[in-house]
């Protein structure tokens, strides 16, 4: 395969989870690390750990400073929370890794709820229905304007970037989700294509990268972009470092998580798009439903997904040409 297929994984992963990820044709992992795990030595053991598996972590994620409240908001103490994400970078840089996420979301994903809803088949998943008005809950001490988002993500970019630089480290920043201007009462910072256009133009240190997330993409619609012109611009420039491959039923206000063949968008026109654009880096499929105990879990739910994914990817290879079978 060209692109390096991932599933998420945790250090702390029993080896039966490592083999059954080896056994997908699995050979690339997004490490989601704790604040304590920060650490060169120990990022070292995990990869020595994971390299028995054949596995190689690529991007690495640590869910307090890429969700990090006060960073977002521009809250008292932030210059500390700069500080301890340049230290991040320059760990994760020493441990091998070029790329850290980010998600310029203080409060999360928002989502109505998890449940069997009409396109799911019976699985539980992720939807979000504008008119249950969940997402009009103030959910901080007070609004924040989409215009003070900026000034705080121009703050942050201005601390981190001349670190990310001489790290040669660059942040996979996914979009808002939903993709709307406003998600309890923050402004969102990445809710339509053009956004990450104005994030380079604030960026002098090329340390802003795309984490190409089509779920966002097309929960937006046209109002977030055009997909298929977006993922060519993007690829074309090298902005993309990651890519999070799922379907949904819809559109906001409503949408269902959905199997990639069961949602509204052609799916495989898409992965022609990213296969012939040239896309190489880690591709994965973000969410699915929720799993079964018995049958693995969330890894166990990833397995059919990323299988599907894979199958397409590499139909698109044989029809573009690129591998005979
Ligand atoms: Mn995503």
């Amino acid at each position: 395969m060209s692109m390096q297929t991932t599933v998420p994984v945790m250090s702390r992963m029993k080896d039966e989870d490592l083999a059954f990820i080896r056994e997908m044709g699995v050979e690339h992992v997004e490490l989601n690390i704790k604040e304590d795990e920060i650490d060169v030595g120990h990022l070292n053991e995990v990869r020595e750990r994971f390299a028995q598996y054949g596995l190689t972590p690529v991007l690495l994620s640590c869910n307090a400073l890429q969700k990090n409240k006060i960073i977002d908001l521009g809250l008292e103490g932030k210059d500390e929370e700069i500080r301890k994400f340049n230290e991040f970078v320059k760990v994760a840089a020493e441990a091998g890794y070029h790329t850290v996420s980010v998600a310029w979301q203080p409060n999360g994903i928002h989502r109505s709820g998890r449940a069997v809803r009409p396109q799911t088949r019976g699985g539980v998943s992720a939807y979000f229905d504008a008119a249950d008005g969940s997402i009009e809950e103030i959910k901080n001490d007070r609004v924040y304007t989409v215009d003070e988002i900026w000034k705080n993500f121009e703050y942050f970019l201005e601390g981190v970037g001349p670190t990310m630089q001489e790290c040669g480290v660059r942040m996979a920043l996914h979009p808002n989700d939903p993709p709307v201007e406003y998600v309890c009462g923050v402004g969102s910072l990445i809710y339509r294509s053009d956004d990450y256009r104005r994030a380079f133009a604030l960026d002098k240190w090329d340390c802003v990268g795309v984490k190409l997330c089509i779920g966002c993409w097309l929960e937006g619609g046209e109002q977030f972009g055009n997909v298929i012109k977006d993922i060519e611009e993007f690829v074309a420039a090298d902005k993309v470092v990651s890519v999070h491959f799922r379907n949904v039923s819809g559109t906001v206000p409503y949408f269902e998580e959905t199997l990639d063949e069961d949602g509204y968008a052609n799916m495989y026109e898409i992965m022609k798009t990213l296969v012939r654009s040239g896309y190489k880096g880690p591709i994965s499929v973000d969410h699915a439903f929720k799993g079964y105990e018995s049958f693995g879990g969330m890894l166990g739910a990833f397995a059919y997904p990323t299988g599907h994914m894979k199958g397409m990817e590499r139909a698109a290879e044989i029809e573009l040409g690129l591998r005979d079978r």
